[in-house]
């Protein structure tokens, strides 16, 4: 999508699919009230809902009794004039008043996602709360709903707002102390370290807030280990039916593979892996690249290799626990044949899934924020170690790009276009 061309005026059903009862199409730009009154005839008084005919301009044809409501911009969903008309819900009615509408001087259909998108430009919103939106429309459970709800609230664009501020201020003391340093004249500058600290000890603290990653694909539970140590057997144990091939031959899984399962309520991906061994098949060394990727990516590990080579904090389970064990190689017990350590492991699974899980209200943060927020707080630690002025304004911009990221102020339009194509028309 090319970036949101503000001198349109754009239009678009954002009510449910037709036929439904009520159809709302929504008008927001600079010519949404000329247009709003062409087919309406007249307005009524700001965000008063009032009834009118509306017709084809030109013409005397009525095409619907419609309650229209003008909210004059700024303080409106996009921060323009807006206009909402509250039709019947037929398809021809949706369709014939849509039609009159973009036949207006400077209207068109917006795209998917376009009015939260001129939200955004106008400041009406940030991206986190955009984000937060995308979850809301997206959330099919109630921990969900919740969660989205405490993400689109604005509580985060609240803090990330006064971390701005406070950088800024922090900035224009750093550049007075750089002045400081130019003149010499004996004069001390400012001890910036402790208010530094502290603004990095808080954003710390939100660094522990919950990911959301868990709860929107569900908990990713990547079993790994060498080839032939009983992972896809592990797995289609789990999921109840064949889901991976198991062969004796080694190599047999080459790429990852995904399942989705719903364990006591709590969504899971579990991931299956290609087992890690040196390889000269090109395709399976691909596979097993992936499979160390996965192994990064996990929330919870389970791991089927030798307990020497076990990535830190991963499940570590003995499998084939039926066949004669010649050594003792420590971990739970598992065997995919007689079953026995599956209910363990998956209660296991289970526990440290629930302290991964939102629980609800609390505010979450997704990869992309967890990253830049930890790159502020980076920035913040060396700012708050060093003395040179100009290397702690420097590490203090750094910081205030990181937050402006979050927010969406800065260098953003790649992950706009991808995060408002996800959205429906006539949001
Ligand atoms: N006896 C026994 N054999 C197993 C068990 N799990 C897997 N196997 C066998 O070990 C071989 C490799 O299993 P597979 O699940 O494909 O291992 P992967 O390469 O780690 O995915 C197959 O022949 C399986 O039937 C188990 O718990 N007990
Ligand atoms: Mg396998």
């Amino acid at each position: 999508m090319p970036p949101t061309e503000a001198a349109d005026t754009i239009v678009a059903l954002s009510s449910g699919r037709p036929p439904a009862g009520i159809g709302v199409i929504r008008c927001s730009g600079p010519q949404a009230f000329a247009a709003a009154q062409a087919l309406a005839g007249s307005l009524p008084e700001p965000r008063l809902a009032s009834l009118r005919h509306i017709r084809r301009p030109g013409s005397d044809m009525l095409l619907d009794e419609a309650l229209v409501i003008a909210f004059p911009g700024p303080r409106t969903a996009t921060g323009e004039d807006l206009v909402e008309f509250h039709c019947h819900g037929g398809r021809a009615t949706v369709d014939a008043v849509l039609a009159a509408l973009v036949e207006q001087p400077g209207c068109r259909i917006a795209q998917p996602g376009e009015f939260t998108r001129r939200a955004l430009v106008n400041g009406r919103i940030d991206l986190t709360e955009a984000e937060g939106l995308a979850d809301l429309l997206a959330a099919e459970t109630e921990v969900q709903r919740r969660s989205a709800m405490a993400r689109a609230g604005g509580a985060f664009r609240r803090r990330l707002d006064e971390w701005r501020e406070r950088l800024l201020a922090l900035s224009a003391q750093a550049e007075v102390a750089i002045d400081y340093a130019d003149e010499e004249d004996g004069e001390t500058a400012p001890d910036l370290r402790p208010a530094i600290a502290h603004l990095r000890q808080e954003i710390a603290l939100l660094l522990t807030a919950p990911r959301v990653e868990p709860l929107r694909d569900g908990v990713r539970v990547v079993v790994a280990g060498p080839t032939n140590a009983g992972k896809s057997s592990l797995i289609n144990r789990i999921v109840g039916y064949d889901k991976a091939i198991v062969t004796p031959i080694a190599g047999t899984t080459r790429d990852v593979i995904e399942i989705p399962v719903s364990i006591g309520g709590i969504p899971f991906l579990l991931v299956d892996t290609a087992g890690l061994r040196a390889t000269g098949d090109e395709v399976e060394a691909i596979g097993i690249r992936r499979a160390k990727e996965q192994i990064e990516q996990a929330d919870i590990l389970v791991w089927l290799g030798s307990p020497c080579e076990k990535p830190a904090g991963a499940i570590q389970v003995a499998s084939k626990s039926d066949l004669a064990q010649p050594a003792e190689r420590g971990g739970l017990r598992l065997s995919s044949v007689s079953g026995e350590g599956v209910q363990e492991l998956i209660a296991e699974v289970r526990q440290r899934a629930a302290a991964l899980m939102p629980k609800g209200d609390e505010l979450t943060l997704d990869r992309r924020q967890f990253r830049l927020l930890g790159d502020a707080e980076a920035a913040l630690t060396r700012a708050a170690s060093l003395s040179d002025a100009l290397l702690v304004a420097e590490e203090l911009r750094t910081a205030r790009v990181a937050i402006d990221a979050i927010s969406g102020r800065a260098g953003v339009e790649d992950l706009l276009d991808s995060l408002f194509g996800k959205f429906c028309l006539g949001k």
